[in-house]
């Protein structure tokens, strides 16, 4: 059997899925969520703590609990854990852990007989780790992109100009505010690596896809840039180990695991990379110029790419891909549903209602065009709400609904521009891609093939298949073979363009960027 482990450590929970790759199939899904088992303990509400002025943090000892809880769950199903060959992960992007140097020899003498929680309590230089919803570190972005040469050269250099969330501003913050924990840190890692440490039973370092979240990694040679290291903190190389290249294990599971829940000796771990990354990879985006859109809450678009291009208007983030091989681009839009949702709510539609408006209404819009920031916008930047319509007659419900669409998916073909890459197939999922009449107008925006995905644990497949192309490598399976059986669009899901539309918008993206370019 070829079992292969996929495990996401996520902000609210702690996700396990495990593939059988011979019969290509999901044998197994678990999740423990962080509230509901440890919100006593730990004091966290939807996984973090709010500590006020932008700081939101959690519990690295919790995310260990949880970890042991996943795993004694999965045994508990009934799961045989002894045919898993290799196992691989995701993290939250961008978290910080900080350890003290009785961590490494804690990791290696891990005795089954005690929870990694007993065993690990004494490990933390920092008993709590700031996470990527934290927004307190604008100042040390300053400060970190000027001190390397400015927010260009940090492009250049890392792939992404400063983010607030990023762990360099995040360790520079620390070591500012609490010199002498930062001065009794001896490995500082990712919520990825982390996680990898507690199963290979040592330090693991942090691999490309997460590293290029950090504002710490030269994104074109995938090793830590020192003139970024010098501009976060003192001291920083040391406490850092090497990137670690994604398909390579870092050894077999530690014995606890074998010993505890009946893993086999020689089953290998590889390094846990960032949840973004390895969704990459869980939805089957191995060539450029495949992309992928989750119509949630926000929207988010993620693209392979063929070299790390960047955008300098700041439209997107760039990461490594943990294919070894392509960049990843990942673009937010905060108006998603919930721009979607304020026009339906605004005309008291249901979403019947809503569909049948698109449907009566001709691609194009007779010419209306609606800028939809009924919230702050991220793509383009617009620090505040601001609906336009331009032709557009506010009182007309069918012509606002497709407007609103038509804004979304017109914004989505201008702001994929800097990716340079020709999409040539368009991936959507979330809730809003159950709407056939949706995905026809990013067909025909976009002028490609929109197919449907029904994934719910992405980053986790993406894991596992991680773990499944690395444990295979000796007869080299193409990442296309290897993700091909799971990364299945939903049959009969296809949505092909229709000439006579996409010429429509090929005519209208233009005054759309007009309009976007007057506003913002
Ligand atoms: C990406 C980001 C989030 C986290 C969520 O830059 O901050 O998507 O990775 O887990």
């Amino acid at each position: 059997m070829s079992n292969y482990l996929g495990i996401d450590s996520s902000t609210q929970s702690i996700t396990g899925l495990l593939i059988d790759a011979d019969q290509r199939t999901i044998v197994a899904e678990a999740s423990i969520n962080f509230d509901e088992h440890f919100k006593t303990a730990y004091g966290v509400v939807n996984g973090v703590f709010d500590l006020g002025a932008g700081a939101v943090h959690s519990a690295p000892l919790m995310w260990a609990e949880a970890l042991d809880l996943l795993l004694q769950t999965l045994a508990d199903q009934g799961h045989d854990l002894s045919a898993v060959r290799a196992v691989a992960g995701s993290g939250q992007q961008h978290g910080t852990v900080y350890l003290n140097a009785s961590a490494g020899p804690a990791l290696a003498r891990l005795s089954p007989g005690q929870s990694l929680k007993d065993q690990l309590a004494a490990i933390f230089a920092r008993p709590t780790a700031p996470i990527w919803m934290d927004t307190s570190t604008a100042l040390q972005c300053a400060e970190i992109e000027a001190a390397v040469g400015g927010r260009e050269s940090l492009l250049a250099l890392t792939g992404n100009a400063a983010f607030e969330r990023f762990s360099g501003p995040q360790i520079r913050k620390f070591y500012q505010t609490e010199p002498a924990a930062y001065a009794d840190t001896t490995y500082i890692g990712l919520v990825s690596s982390y996680i990898a440490s507690l199963l290979a039973g040592r330090l693991v370092g942090v691999d490309p896809g997460d590293g290029s979240g950090t504002n710490m990694m030269d994104i074109a040679a995938g090793q830590w840039s020192a003139r970024a290291l010098d501009a976060t903190a003192p001291g920083l190389a040391a406490k850092l180990l090497p990137i670690a290249p994604s398909g390579q294990p870092v050894g077999p599971i530690s014995p606890y695991y074998v010993g505890r829940y009946g893993f086999a000796d020689d089953c290998l771990v590889l390094p846990f990379s960032g949840d973004n990354p390895c969704s990459l990879i869980g939805l089957g985006l191995v060539a450029p110029g495949q992309v992928a859109l989750s119509l949630g809450t926000s929207d988010t678009l993620f693209a392979c790419m063929d070299q790390p291009r960047t955008s300098a208007a700041g439209e997107g983030a760039v990461f490594a891909s943990p294919d070894g091989t392509h960049y990843m681009a990942l673009t937010c839009y905060l108006n998603g549903s919930l721009a979607r949702e304020a026009v339906r709510d605004q005309y008291g539609m249901n979403w019947q209602q809503f569909t049948q408006a698109l449907h009566a209404t001709p691609p194009g819009n007779n010419g209306a065009l609606m800028l939809p920031y009924f919230a702050p916008e991220i793509v383009p930047k617009v620090p505040r709400p601001n609906v336009v319509r331009q032709n557009l007659d506010p009182i007309d419900a069918p012509a606002n609904v497709r407007a609103v669409i038509e804004a979304q998916a017109l914004s989505s073909r201008i702001h994929t521009r800097w990716m340079g890459e020709d999409i040539s197939s368009l991936y959507v999922t979330g809730g809003a891609a159950a709407n056939a009449e949706i995905l026809r107008i990013f067909a025909n925006v976009h002028n490609c093939p929109v197919h449907r995905f029904e994934t719910t644990n992405a980053a986790a497949l993406g894991a596992a298949l991680r773990a499944a192309h690395a444990h295979q490598s000796s007869h080299a399976p193409s990442w296309a073979e290897v993700v091909e059986p799971f990364a299945q669009p939903v049959a009969g899901s296809t949505i092909e363009p229709e000439p006579r539309a996409v010429a429509a918008y090929d005519g209208l993206v233009g005054q759309y960027a007009a309009l976007e370019q007057a506003h913002t």
